[in-house]
């Protein structure tokens, strides 16, 4: 037991320089396990820690070298700040796996020099040294892993929790799986408050705020943050990017059909066969062996399909597409996707106007 927690370091990002050290903010993850000092035994967050530079190679192997300067605590999210943002909390899982703030040590060097995404390294199972206290000189500089702000619809069955939109999540998805740090704010889309307007006049969620400025639209947003963060890449090869898409819009057709003999669910068949059998061939993802982005964008519509067409239709996906079957098994289960997934009641009450309509 003790304080020296399992640590298992999800990223470091090179934040300065002095003669001696290199400063880096690293994204962790705790337990299971003996809880470290003050946390909770599984949780994350980040620290800025200092390791000597003739030590850098060691770190893809080992977060031993790693002295931390300041470990910010788990903490819920917080409420939004002023307008634009200032009706919402967060309803994020309650694992402690949260956006974290860190300030970083002042130092003419650490100041000076900008964070390197060229460093960004994802690192193997290690351990956090015990925690040194922060030096008591003013801390100035935001660190670089400064959560990126989510604006996400709430939920409309449990208020304060994440809702059921398939573009957000694809948002949330992205982000997760590049470890970045976030704040979520949740709208509520029926009484849609008057900055939703001021920031994506289409009054629509996602919106994220990357570089000081909200961009909207999952296409548009998922682009942004692969450039901006381009490790660990998510990039699907083009001629691969529209693997599955027609699935969504024919889905969407069979749900709200009134006629059982109108063809639509036949449509959605021949689409889920067609992805069958291109996972047959190169899956188990759409670019392989690895996850990427156009996963991020499938796997929401597909939970969404599987839900719906199972409450409203009775329906599910025919046994004798194993492939997409087992796809969607192993999607789901993600942690990333398990994180961010819509509660089912959401998904059911927000797909009910169409079903009626
Ligand atoms: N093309 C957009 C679609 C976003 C979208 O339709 N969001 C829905 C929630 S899932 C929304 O904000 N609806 C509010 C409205 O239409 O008024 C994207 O990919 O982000």
């Amino acid at each position: 037991m003790g304080c020296r927690p399992n640590v298992s370091i999800q990223s470091a990002h090179t934040t300065g320089r002095s003669k001696q050290f290199l400063y880096v903010n690293v994204f962790f993850r705790s337990g299971p396990g003996p809880a470290a000092a003050g946390h909770d035994a599984e949780a994350s967050g980040t620290a800025a820690c200092r390791v000597q530079e003739d030590k850098l190679p060691r770190l893809r192997h080992t977060s031993a070298a790693l002295l931390p300067l300041h470990r910010s605590p788990p903490r819920p999210l917080a409420k939004l700040p002023r307008p634009p943002l200032s009706s919402s909390a967060t309803g994020r899982a309650p694992s402690g796996e949260l956006g974290m703030a860190v300030l970083l040590r002042s130092s003419a060097s650490a100041t000076t020099a900008g964070p390197s995404s060229a460093l960004l390294a994802t690192f193997g199972r290690g351990r956090l040294l015990p925690r040194v206290s922060p030096p008591r000189r003013t801390f100035v500089a935001r660190a670089s892993a400064q959560p990126l702000e989510v604006c996400a619809k709430e939920s409309i069955t449990a208020p304060g929790r994440l809702g059921d939109c398939p573009f957000t999540q694809r948002v949330l998805l992205t982000i997760e799986e590049k470890k970045l740090p976030y704040d979520l704010k949740l709208v509520d889309l029926a009484n849609k408050p008057d900055w939703l307007f001021q920031i994506n006049p289409e009054g629509k969620v996602p919106i994220v705020k990357l570089e000081d400025k909200w961009i909207a639209d999952s296409d548009v947003i998922t682009q942004a943050i692969e450039e901006k963060y381009p490790e660990p890449s998510l990039a699907t090869p083009p001629e691969k990017a529209s693997i599955g898409s027609k699935i969504f819009s024919t889905f969407i057709g069979f749900l709200k059909s009134k006629d059982p003999s109108d063809g639509t669910e036949q449509a959605l068949l021949d689409e889920l066969a067609s992805f069958d059998s291109y996972l047959k061939e190169n899956g188990p993802f759409i670019n392989g062996e690895t996850i990427s982005a156009a996963d991020l964008s499938l796997g929401p519509k597909l939970y969404h399909m599987e839900i719906s067409l199972g409450h409203y239709k009775n329906w599910s996906v025919p046994d004798s597409l194993a492939h997409v079957k087992s796809y969607m098994k192993s999607v789901f289960s993600m942690d990333s996707f398990v994180k961010t997934r819509a509660l089912t009641e959401d998904v059911i009450a927000g797909w009910r106007p169409k079903v009626m309509g």
